[in-house]
């Protein structure tokens, strides 16, 4: 299996609240290098730098208000005399004004924001971009008749949607590859999301769309984040209705519980017949992942490639979350594997 992967994400690595603290964010540079070398120590397939792609094409899923903020925000910052991360400290929840785009740079970073997982800093940007360009690159190497690709994106996209940022998320490097799909001639595409947290992004994104199909398997938001999205209750609006499908799950979930909803969810992707498949992957829902409460182990990922493998759809593999680094490599390369055995003997 073709991996792309970009060394930019290094210019990422910011600050996030933990326990009332600011730490280094648990989403750092060392989780895409631990992959990239699993990918090369399994001798999983060639690794390939991604192409580089106009901002419009961001923009086919994000707003042009939206990623221009972000392209500036930065600069907006230090021109404002700050030089530590730049992060939101006020929303516009609720009856506050959420219509009108501040100009201060410290209203627009809350505008645009859903949380404060989201630092911004100098190199983010430069990040971020390259983030959705091996999300493009991969996606075109199933346009050109690949049967599947692994983007190994940083920072994740998930928690991004049309016009916020949130979860370690900035551009919903899924999202973008799911509409570049459509616009290389797909009619349909599903979007199957298997990180630990409700992908509230591509939940918003394609929520009044048929030509899109969500599914997300996750913590329950009554007590796992994203807590404001993720319900059973979920299904899509207008011509999206029944088109988005939520499969919140309890803490402890482990294998059993885990593979009944997997088997749920592609049986749901087999009836809706997608000209291709792109999977959110994040690996957070290993037994040891620090911030989240699943219990799969490192053979259940195998399994887990496995059935997606049965769907025999050409599949775009997209990393997002997961946080233990130590077995990150191995739990989404194993992935990557089962896929490739294509769900014999597992
Ligand atoms: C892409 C992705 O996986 N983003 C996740 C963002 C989660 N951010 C908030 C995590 C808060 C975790 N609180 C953990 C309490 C554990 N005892
Ligand atoms: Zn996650």
């Amino acid at each position: 299996m073709l991996t792309i992967y970009s060394d930019a994400h290094h210019l990422h690595h910011g600050c996030e609240l933990k326990d009332g603290v600011l730490m280094p964010c648990f989403e750092q540079p060392g989780r895409a290098d631990t992959i990239l070398a699993r990918v090369r120590a399994t001798g999983l397939g060639p690794v390939a730098a991604p192409g580089e792609y106009d901002s419009a094409r961001y923009a086919r899923v994000h707003s042009p208000r939206y990623v221009r903020f972000l392209e500036r925000a930065w600069d907006e910052w230090t021109a404002s005399g700050r030089s530590h991360d730049a992060l939101p400290l006020i929303w516009p929840v609720r009856d506050l004004r959420g219509d009108i785009e501040p100009e201060f740079i410290d209203g627009k970073l809350g505008f645009y924001a859903m949380d404060a997982g989201v630092a911004i800093t100098a190199g983010t940007w430069k990040a971020v971009r390259a983030s959705a360009d091996v999300a493009l690159t991969g996606m075109d190497a199933l346009l050109a008749g690949e049967r599947s690709a692994f983007a190994l994106c940083r920072p994740p996209g998930h928690h991004a949607a049309a016009e916020y940022m949130g979860g370690y998320c900035y551009l919903n490097n899924a999202a973008i590859a799911a509409q570049s799909c459509l616009d290389g001639g797909a009619g349909k595409v599903a979007l199957l999301d298997v990180d630990y947290h409700h992908g509230n992004g591509g939940q918003s994104i394609f929520y009044q769309r048929d030509d899109v199909m969500f599914l997300s398997l996750h913590g329950d938001p009554k007590y796992s984040y994203p807590y404001f999205s993720g319900h059973r209750d979920e299904t899509g609006a207008g011509s999206g209705l029944g088109f988005n499908h939520n499969y919140p799950l309890p803490h402890g979930t482990g294998w059993p519980a885990y593979s009944e909803a997997l088997n749920h969810a592609c049986g749901r992707i087999a009836a809706y017949a997608p000209d291709a498949l792109v999977v959110s992957l994040g690996v957070d829902t290993f037994k040891d992942d620090p911030i989240s409460q699943f219990r799969l182990e490192s053979e259940d990922f195998l399994r887990l490639g496995a059935r997606i493998a049965e769907l025999g759809l050409p599949t775009l593999f997209v990393m997002e979350g997961g946080y233990m680094v130590d077995d990150i490599g191995v739990n989404a390369v194993n992935v990557l594997t089962g896929f490739l055995a294509g769900g014999v003997g597992v």
